[in-house]
């Protein structure tokens, strides 16, 4: 049963060890929502790449994939050059399609040869190997540029595969070995060599594609969709307009907020920090206009003009607002400077005491963007992260180690929220 609402609405809270509430679970046979052009459809309406080519068969020789070029072309990016014909598994005979719990997942064409590159088809581009096993769910991380988006991606998978993941007795992995060698590369450049990435290039970026697997057979798994798109481009209306069609369409978005962008705190972190430089980007770019931009280019069309979308505003690069060292704004012994585990279930305590904490902090450095926010965005969680656990001038000088802090927990509670994780009290 995926429904458990115990003890939800208890007056005496603290007396209760474990107040369950878990949303229920859609059921399958999943739908696929493909990665690329958000369009969703039936598992047995996949098609497949073969897997060969053969010269002189009309049926199965190389071709131009016009449907995917046009794809392609419309967000800029290089046309392909031939590829292998797709086949369409209904014109199989029904013995020549394998299925696994009613998924279509393979087909052995006339040529005896098997198959298994699955396509969009509308799109044809590849589908992640789980997609129709479990839902899809499209994870938007925005925000400005320099805001520490691609490094709190990079943190936050080897985080969720390392740690958290067994924690909620499950496994987080790569959903194709082309992306698990991108992430691999960033997990590198962070985690071993202590260096930073480079700012995300302003083009098509491809998302990062992860399956979560419970060990409980009965939950159904996960493919999750990660999109971390430039800065630069957030602010750009006709790059919103082409390349974020994955924002309207997200199931969970993770907005990261970058305290050193901030006009009222800024200058005091300067001074603070002065010594170990670390990262002071020169550019600014206010959390409040990229919410601008995303209300002209998708809330507005929402009833309401408001967006139901979870989502979770997250302050990074925590680890610097220890040295503001002015209790009106954030106490030195506030939630955000220690780290916290959830474990088996998401704990509203701690996410109560965070939540309420960054608010505030929120509501003094930035009351504009709080108040877009509350306008604009109706189910918001407040968080705060260090995806470094320290300045990287610091870390490539000191002793190297990375230690993330509370990293996991936005995406925590985006999993509680579409009903993957439960939530409870302590
Ligand atoms: N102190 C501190 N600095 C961080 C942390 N995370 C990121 N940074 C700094 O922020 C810089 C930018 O991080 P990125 O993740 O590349 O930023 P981004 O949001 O992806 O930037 P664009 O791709 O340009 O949009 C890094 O080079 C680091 O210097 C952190 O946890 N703590
Ligand atoms: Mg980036
Ligand atoms: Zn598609």
């Amino acid at each position: 049963m995926g429904l458990f609402n115990l003890f939800g609405g208890s007056k005496d809270k603290n007396n209760i060890k474990n107040v369950v509430k878990r949303m229920p679970m859609e059921k399958g046979p999943f739908k696929i929502t493909c990665p690329y052009c958000f369009i969703r459809f039936t598992t047995n309406e996949v098609l497949f790449r073969a897997s060969h080519a053969e010269e002189g068969d009309p049926e199965y020789e190389m071709k131009i994939d016009k449907l995917l070029n046009e794809y392609r072309e419309g967000l800029d990016m290089d046309v392909l050059p031939e590829l292998n014909a797709i086949i369409s598994p209904m014109e199989l005979p029904r013995e020549s399609r394998f299925e696994v719990d009613g998924v279509l997942l393979e087909v052995k064409d006339k040529y005896d040869k098997v198959s298994k590159e699955r396509l969009c088809p509308y799109c044809h581009n590849i589908l992640p190997n789980t997609s129709g096993r479990g839902p899809t769910k499209v994870i938007s991380v925005i925000g400005s540029s320099q805001a520490g988006k691609s490094v709190y991606m990079t943190s936050l998978l080897y985080t969720l595969e390392r740690y958290t993941a067994e924690r909620f007795n499950a496994s987080l992995t790569a959903g194709s070995s082309k992306y698990n060698e991108e992430i691999k590369q960033n997990q590198r450049i962070i985690f071993e060599y202590n260096k930073m990435l480079d700012p995300t290039p302003k083009q098509h970026i491809d998302p990062l594609i992860e399956n979560l697997k419970f060990k409980d057979d009965s939950r159904p798994a996960g493919t999750f969709v990660f999109y971390d798109i430039p800065g630069e481009g957030m602010s750009d209306q006709v790059y919103i307009d082409k390349h974020g069609a994955h924002i309207k369409n997200s199931d969970g978005i993770i907005f990261l907020v970058d305290p050193l962008q901030m006009r009222s705190i800024r200058k005091k972190l300067t001074i603070t920090n002065k010594e170990d430089k670390g990262d002071f980007t020169e550019r600014y770019q206010e959390p409040k206009d990229i919410v601008v931009n995303l209300i002209e280019n998708f809330i507005m069309k929402q009833s309401g003009e408001r967006t139901n979308i979870p989502t979770a505003v997250v302050v990074t690069k925590s680890d610097m607002l220890k040295n503001l060292n002015d209790e009106d704004y954030i106490s030195e012994n506030s939630n955000a400077f220690r780290n916290c585990e959830h474990k088996t279930f998401f704990n509203f305590n701690e996410f109560d005491n965070i939540d309420g904490e960054i608010k505030r902090f929120m509501s003094k450095v930035n009351s504009p963007f709080k108040g877009v926010m509350d306008t604009y965005f109706s189910n918001t969680a407040y968080f705060a992260v260090s995806a470094l656990g320290g300045n990287p001038r610091n870390l490539s000088m000191g002793d190297g180690v990375v230690t993330p802090i509370r990293v996991d927990e936005p995406f925590l509670w985006l999993l509680y929220q579409m009903g993957y994780i439960d939530g409870g009290r302590e």
